[in-house]
């Protein structure tokens, strides 16, 4: 078996998809999207794909998608389609996240129930979780209403929303740290976009307020624009980084995949996860981003399964969600031991 049939065969746990940035093209043509804005989709995506340092290009693409997910139907139609694709890729835990939108017929309330309506619909074949973003370029007052509507939506969905994020272009905007210690109050989990680019300032206020996850955490390590600083501060924290491969090296935060932040983690041995990001714009899959990790990070093929493991470790499922899985997964191990024994040819 070559070492991506093997990547696309281990079930696997992904912990970082924004739902509109996972929209592949199908689903998009699926949604009847206008012919003109496909076409725009398809020209930014080759953009971002042969030109790198694209992030303010990418953030072009979530604005199609959202056109396209504009009623409380599309935006049902296009979760089942995620799920069913990550589902198709093997993926057995799914976190999705995705930002509550209102639009001229459809509330933030009933976007949400829409999503959770998809995700209760796929429960007999996969495990989906939903995180609620928070947009780091909504002021204060935009985002205290939307956190107002995730806590009680949270209270309505408490088994299928399990956590807040802090995401968005992170060149602008700000991090409202009273609104995530009132989410934290609520039982909500927390992960926040940190460090995507530089700002020393905020990642320093990140870290001290200790959120269960972050994303990226490119810019935390000296030699990734980081400091010393904070490196230290964020190895003596320990708290689990979602590494996005594919979204950082076209958007251009990372220079390659064998250069990628994530050998620092190998390096102190802390805890990270390889994810998606926006499968969509990035034309990917949790099946390539695994093989990019393994091909360019000097990894056994043990570490397909033992990622999967770990990765469970860090989702925010209940406890006894999180021992149903890792026992399927010890038990996948043990039967499939084989596979990662035989000599794998590309
Ligand atoms: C920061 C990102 C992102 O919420 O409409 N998003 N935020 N960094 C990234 N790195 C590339 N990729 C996606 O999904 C789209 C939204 O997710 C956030 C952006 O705010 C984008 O508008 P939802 O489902």
């Amino acid at each position: 078996m070559d070492l991506f049939e093997l990547c696309k065969k281990v079930p696997k746990v992904e912990l970082h998809a924004h739902l509109n940035g996972s929209l592949s093209e199908k689903t998009l043509t699926t949604l009847d999207v206008p012919q003109h804005l496909l076409e725009g989709y398809q020209i930014i995506n080759n953009l971002a794909v042969t030109t790198p340092e694209k992030l303010n290009e990418c953030f072009k693409l979530f604005k199609i998608a959202h056109d396209a997910t504009a009623s409380v139907n599309s935006i049902y139609v296009a979760t089942k389609h995620v799920i069913e694709e990550f589902y198709k890729d093997n993926v057995i835990y799914l976190e999705l996240r995705t930002t509550p939108r209102q639009e001229s017929n459809m509330t933030k309330e009933e976007y949400i129930a829409a999503v959770v309506r998809a995700i209760e619909e796929s429960k007999d074949f996969i495990t989906v979780k939903l995180i609620l973003s928070i947009d780091r370029r909504h002021s204060m007052e935009v985002s205290k209403n939307a956190l107002n509507i995730i806590l009680e939506m949270h209270e309505m969905y408490p088994d299928i929303i399990k956590g807040i994020d802090l995401c968005g272009d992170p060149s602008q905007g700000t991090f409202h740290e009273n609104l995530f210690i009132e989410a934290r109050n609520s039982g909500l989990k927390i992960t926040l976009h940190c460090g995507e680019i530089k700002n020393d300032q905020e990642v320093l206020q990140m870290l001290k307020f200790k959120p269960d996850r972050i994303g990226h955490g490119t810019c935390i390590h000296p030699n990734y624009e980081g400091s010393d600083e904070l490196w230290k501060l964020y190895k003596s924290s320990s708290i689990p980084t979602e590494c996005c491969l594919t979204s950082n090296v076209l958007c251009g935060t990372t220079s390659t995949y064998s250069k990628h932040h994530t050998r620092e983690w190998l390096q102190d041995e802390l805890p990270f996860c390889i994810n998606t990001d926006d499968k969509g714009v990035f034309n990917t899959s949790a099946s390539e981003e695994l093989l990019h990790a393994i091909e360019n990070l000097n990894l056994p093929k043990t570490f397909l399964i033992d990622h999967s493991l770990s990765a469970i470790e860090y989702a925010f499922a209940s406890e006894k969600e999180k021992m149903k899985i890792k026992e399927f997964l010890m038990d996948w191990k043990k039967q499939n031991q084989g596979l990662f024994n035989e000599t794998v040819s590309k």
